[in-house]
């Protein structure tokens, strides 16, 4: 957990891409950032337990659980859930990997879905309102979400944490959430934009950081700028 007196930075959707991720937090040392990743560090790329590993030991810094880290997990637990991980881009050697790691996966497991920072901004995976199925706070949702991880309840929050972003397109159901959750904006990933910064919608009040990092996602666009995904975030 981080001091509430610093500069936010977003770190969006990071899929294994650890060279691209290295050079994205470059400019924002951890001691003068409050660094907050989106969840999705996992799969596609090749170093997805390595880029779980540098955000879990980075200063300063909260990760919160993508619908991915949700798949490798439900995988690590039951093998029949592997070939559908595999399918979505996961990398066996990181299972194996995770697998030796009993502190990791505990770490993995008690991450939070979502957070609301000081400012009022809350921060999520994806775009979407389905959060609210487990709860009408984010601690009681976060506390949900840990249940399920801890008692063979992936399914659920696998279910709802790939649910597609709506803010982009719905204002109107965005600020209902908003209104519930006491928040002022949004700020997720979970689906790639197209933008050279983080895409901004409705007049701030949601901002994607998904900007399509990692060079071995299916959707990549060479050139995709890293400041597309990793970034300061707006006062
Ligand atoms: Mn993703």
């Amino acid at each position: 957990m981080a001091a509430d007196d610093l500069p936010v930075l977003i770190a969006g959707d990071v899929h294994g891409d650890i060279e691209r991720l290295f050079q994205a937090v470059k400019p924002y040392p951890s001691e003068q950032w409050h660094t907050v990743f989106l969840g999705d560090l996992v799969d596609y790329g090749m170093f997805g337990v390595g880029a779980l590993r540098f955000a879990r030991d980075r200063p300063n810094t909260d990760v919160l659980l993508g619908n991915h880290e949700v798949a490798m997990l439900w995988a690590l637990r039951d093998s029949s859930r592997v070939g559908f991980w595999m399918s979505i881009g996961g990398q066996r050697h990181d299972l194996d990997e995770l697998r030796l790691d009993e502190s990791l996966q505990r770490w993995m497991r008690e991450r939070p879905a979502l957070i609301q920072l000081a400012d009022r901004t809350l921060v999520q995976h994806c775009g979407n309102d389905a959060y609210g199925e487990l709860g009408s706070t984010v601690d009681s949702i976060n506390d949900r979400v840990n249940d399920l991880l801890a008692k063979g309840g992936e399914a659920l929050l696998w279910e709802l944490l790939s649910s597609a972003n709506v803010f982009e397109t719905q204002p109107d159901r965005l600020d209902r959430w908003l209104e519930r959750m006491h928040s002022r904006r949004a700020v997720f990933g979970h689906k790639p934009h197209r933008a050279s910064r983080p895409m901004t919608y409705h007049d701030g009040k949601a901002i994607n950081y998904d900007g399509g990092l990692s060079r071995s996602h299916r959707l990549y666009q060479k050139g995709a700028p890293i400041a597309a995904s990793v970034g300061p975030l707006p006062p």
